[in-house]
């Protein structure tokens, strides 16, 4: 640990930029109370400090130069651009948060000489530096307000707002830091034994009573011995998928198709990568991908239509680079034109992803973009489902301020379908806190697809027999709530996964002992195999999962059938018919 004499309460928050991180849920105690420090800089420094990682990244003082009021601001001034945006930081350390508790943080700020992202964080004040929440801001020449709503995840002294911009070089100013306790995050009751009940509820919600009819081709009724064989589920269990060449390319996909039913592309479709070249997107990669998955039964979803990060070069974007009319009406031309293009063929996108936590395209362009970005993508394929994508959902604190977004969506009628939460974990699985949090996000009527699970299996230092464990417990903990209607891994290989170690497959394509736990809760232990007798009128009935079925007469004669939730009983089935 890096500190240095002259400066004040220091600290190295230890995570990666958009990593998300939650505390253990832990029960509110008494802790001693303690106010967050002066913001307005004209008292000095104090309780504020100043870390770079390395001292030539850059320097802080208080300025007299243009403040926002009174006669100083705080300045921190970046030298040299540094890997993660995090690595130099403006921290005010110890005050009191209560669990649930909201807070307005609110700052003015302006840059100078190229100054561009400014990012507040809020992480634990010690060891491990657990991240509990963060939000990107675009700098201007004048002094802006900005506001971020924070939900506290646990009651704390030991917490630690920073300002981080160690991504780009130039001077930050920063004035006016305000720091207001409005409102509580009211999560609905979970029993304590809410888990333990989960067989119970996937019982009632995830299976269903059918009945069918087997007759010949005459229509003559067939007495006698069926066998009933769920071969897809109904719900959407799925990952995302990345192709590329190499020698384990046939297995990495034969893989896919083993545990999966669904997918969704990782990068295929972000509009930065799909759209390199203004007019050239690349609509061949993307037939790869949809070609596979119509050959093999697997619905794609469309992720995601936009995006507001200025990662990975994306800012350098060719619709970016350019005036905000512009972009604008480019972003207008690749929703229209994609989801005409995809009719069909993609019948799910993630209209708009991380709203909440990337903002820039709103500080360009305005937020109704996001209810124009829906619009858009309604009226281009009406019977496309269009979801919102964010993070930190049930893997954070951020539930209230996304329930009001999607709420306000709903209000103004804006076409919004369904609720993407991502679910990337650092925590361990406390399925209480996520039922809570996915009830609470379903008291808005709207479907919740978990569309980006993992863990940080590395940086939480947990054993293949843990990770197993709690990959089966997510998975429960989802498919027993009522509100879920879909399940998607980000990615299952760790050679190619963001968070290697997160997959269920090392990087030989080695299963793990959390292959076999998914793949037996998916399809031994949550799945439908019996024998029944049909009547003398070909009739029988049994009680199964929702899904696609193989049904097998005497003889070995099958057949292929959907009970499907809220479909049409009796199935009649023609024995003599095709596959
Ligand atoms: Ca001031």
């Amino acid at each position: 640990m890096i500190r240095s004499k002259a400066l004040l309460l220091l600290a190295c928050a230890v995570f990666s930029s958009g990593a998300q991180n939650r505390s253990p849920s832990s029960v509110p105690v008494a802790v001693p109370f303690m106010a967050f420090g002066d913001g307005s800089f004209e008292n000095g420094i104090d309780r504020w400090g100043f870390w770079p990682m390395t001292p030539d990244l850059g320097s802080f003082e208080i300025s007299g130069e243009k403040p926002h009021s009174g006669s100083k601001c705080a300045r921190i001034s970046i030298h040299k651009k540094a890997v993660e945006n995090w690595h130099v930081q403006l921290q005010m350390r110890v005050f009191t948060i209560e669990k649930n508790n909201i807070y307005r943080l609110s700052w003015w700020t302006r840059g100078e000489n190229d100054a561009g992202m400014l990012e507040v964080a809020f992480v634990k004040g010690s060891p491990p530096w657990t991240f509990y929440g963060a939000k990107k801001v675009s700098v201007t020449p004048e002094w802006k307000k900005h506001e971020f709503l924070f939900t506290a995840p646990l009651t704390t002294t030991d917490i630690q707002m920073t300002f981080q911009c160690a991504s780009k070089t130039g001077d930050y100013y920063i004035d006016d830091v305000s720091w207001v306790q409005e409102g509580k995050m009211v999560l609905p009751e979970i029993p304590a034994d809410w888990y333990a009940k989960s067989d119970e509820r996937i019982e009632e919600i995830r299976k269903g009573d059918f009945s069918l009819k087997v007759v010949d081709k005459k229509g003559k009724p067939y007495s006698g011995e069926v066998s009933v064989k769920l071969i897809n589920h109904e719900f959407n269990w799925g990952t995302c998928l990345n192709f590329q060449d190499g020698a384990l390319e046939n297995e990495y996909r034969k893989l896919a198709l083993k545990h999966f039913n669904s997918g969704v592309f990782e990068n295929a479709f972000k509009w930065e990568e799909y759209e390199r070249q203004e007019g050239k997107p690349l609509t061949d990669d993307l037939d790869r991908y949809l070609q596979w998955g119509s050959k093999n039964n697997i619905p794609i979803r469309g992720h995601a239509l936009i995006w507001g990060t200025e990662n990975y070069g994306f800012d350098r974007h060719w619709a970016r680079v350019k005036d905000d009319q512009f972009l604008k009406e480019s972003m207008k031309k690749r929703i229209t034109r994609d989801l005409t293009l995809y009719k069909g063929k993609i019948t799910e996108y993630d209209v708009w992803n991380e709203p909440m936590h990337e903002p820039a395209l709103f500080s360009r362009l305005g937020t109704d973009m996001l209810d124009s970005a829906f619009i858009w993508a309604h009226k281009a394929d009406p019977d496309a489902k269009l979801y919102i994508n964010e993070y930190s959902i049930i893997s954070g604190t951020d539930a209230k301020g996304y329930r009001d977004m999607v709420e306000g969506m709903l209000k103004r009628g804006v076409p919004v379908h369904g609720i993407g939460v991502q679910g990337h974990f650092a925590s361990l699985i406390d399925p209480i806190d996520i039922a809570a949090k996915l009830s609470y996000m379903g008291q808005l009527g709207l479907p919740i697809k978990v569309t980006e699970f993992d863990m940080d299996i590395r940086g939480m230092s947990l054993s293949d027999s843990v990770q197993a464990s709690e990959y089966a417990k997510m998975l429960r903990t989802a498919f027993s709530h009522p509100a879920i209607e879909g399940f998607l891994f980000w990615g299952f290989w760790d050679a190619r996964h963001w968070r290697p170690g997160a997959g269920l497959y090392d990087s030989d394509l080695k299963p793990k002992v959390a292959a076999d736990s998914v793949y037996n809760l998916i399809h031994k232990v949550w799945t439908t195999e019996k024998s029944i007798k049909t009547d003398s009128q070909g009739a029988a009935a049994f009680r199964g999962f929702y899904g696609d079925y193989e049904v097998t007469v005497k003889g070995g004669k099958k057949c292929r059938v959907s009970f499907l939730k809220g479909a049409k009983d009796p199935q009649v089935i023609d024995m003599s018919a095709k596959k």
